[in-house]
């Protein structure tokens, strides 16, 4: 068994939709927390007018009784408020009304490649797919995930490291405790000084019409060892993690552990030294690896970071070409975010915790999330797991 899921949804249309599949039945769920993930991913400093009109919730329409899953698909619908500002542009059969195009690829976004691959002639058609207004679906689906890993003792957390060129400092030692109140920051960082850094940062080059990218970490936390493999390349767990979270709109980099720094080490300093003794079990006093190691947790936290290149939609447009008259022309202008480093870090959250979530149902299976918790209870048994 594992555990999958899709989403549908364009951006200005009627809605968003994201189906889960492969949970086992039994799992409770807190109807609340499941829209506090989605209303942690409209928050941070930097978002545009959109987040004022949008105010996302999860809507089950199958899959889950009373509160408690069936085991059965779990579809999901979040609305999108907005269309009824778009229901003549955005309206899936034909209107009457002239709808204009748009031919004014961005630099930097699906546009143009969209419309030579899929035949368009309306870039509206590519970027209304390509919008990471489908990131709501993903943390959705995720805080779904989110809830099954919380019922095995995982948790998935995340901050802010960097925005343009301001960055946090980093800490090895960070604890789930940590994160407790890294959404009161208008930027998610856990360091307040960088924090007031960021905002003043985004402030500065909001006013010079500049996007701005950035840098986020993901961390997850009560992880049993094995989860993944190093048998075969689709099921290592570590490019699992990079392709879900590169997959998030303008990630362009996820490294794990201390990837970026380790390449530039020797290797008496750049591994995990193993210990053991009776009280504790298994134990490392580094992570360098970031609870990665041949394709498998370790059962260290895990750690993920990742880069975001600056937003595509510029409010002083970028130089493009008309691409019905092929003369040169500003790209499109369209209401954006300055920034989405913040609400990228919710979205890798759920991407993290949907393929943590996965790799927990190929390794222990199981119809109840009773036979779930049995499975780990015996594993960690025969492994002498004590954490
Ligand atoms: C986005 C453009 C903006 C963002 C949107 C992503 O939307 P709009 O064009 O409606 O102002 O707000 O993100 C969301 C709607 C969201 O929920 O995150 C884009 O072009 O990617």
């Amino acid at each position: 068994m594992e555990l999958t899921f899709t989403t549908a949804g364009e951006s200005h249309g009627p809605g968003l939709v994201a189906i889960v599949e492969g949970l086992p039945a039994g799992l409770e769920l807190d109807r609340a927390a499941l829209d506090r993930e989605m209303a942690r991913r409209q928050l941070g400093h930097g978002r545009g007018g959109r987040m004022k009109i949008e105010t996302d919730a999860v809507e089950i329409r199958s899959g889950v009784r009373h509160g408690r899953t069936l085991g059965s698909p779990v579809a999901i619908l979040v609305a999108n408020r907005d269309y009824a500002n778009w229901e003549e542009r955005m309206n899936p059969w034909p209107v009457e009304a002239d709808v204009e195009e748009s031919h004014l690829p961005r630099p930097g976004h699906a546009d143009l490649a969209g419309l030579q691959k899929y035949g368009f002639s309306d870039v509206r058609n590519v970027l209304e797919r390509a919008s990471a207004r489908e990131t709501a679906a993903r943390v959705a689906a995720g805080s779904i995930a989110k809830e099954f890993l919380r019922a095995l003792g995982v948790s998935v957390h995340s901050h802010v490291i960097q925005i343009a060129s301001v960055t946090a400092p980093l800490r090895d030692d960070l604890g789930p405790e940590d994160f407790d109140g890294v959404d009161d920051s208008p930027v998610r960082s856990l360091d307040a000084d960088a924090s007031g850094a960021m905002v003043a940062e985004i402030d500065r080059l909001r006013k010079d019409n500049e996007s701005l990218g950035g840098k986020f970490e993901v961390r997850a936390f009560g992880l049993v060892p094995g989860l993944g493999s190093h048998v075969s390349w689709r099921h290592k767990l570590d490019g699992r993690l990079a392709q879900a979270v590169c997959s998030i709109q303008s990630v362009k980099g996820v490294s794990l552990g201390e990837a970026w720094d380790v390449a530039g080490r020797p290797g008496s300093e750049a591994h995990d030294e193993i210990f053991y003794e009776d009280e504790r079990g298994w134990f490392r006093e580094t992570n360098r690896a970031g609870g990665l190691e041949g394709g498998m947790t370790n059962g260290e936290p895990l750690i993920v970071q990742a880069a975001i290149k600056p937003i595509s939609t510029m409010t002083q447009p970028l130089r493009s070409v008309d691409t019905e008259t092929k003369e040169p022309a500003q790209a499109m202008r369209e209401r954006t975010d300055s920034t989405v480093v913040p609400a990228a870090a919710v979205v890798a959250e759920a991407m993290v915790a949907l393929t943590l979530a996965s790799a927990y149902r190929e390794k222990f299976g199981g119809d109840h999330i009773d036979d779930v918790r049995a499975a780990i209870a015996s594993y960690r048994e025969r492994i002498g797991w004590r954490r």
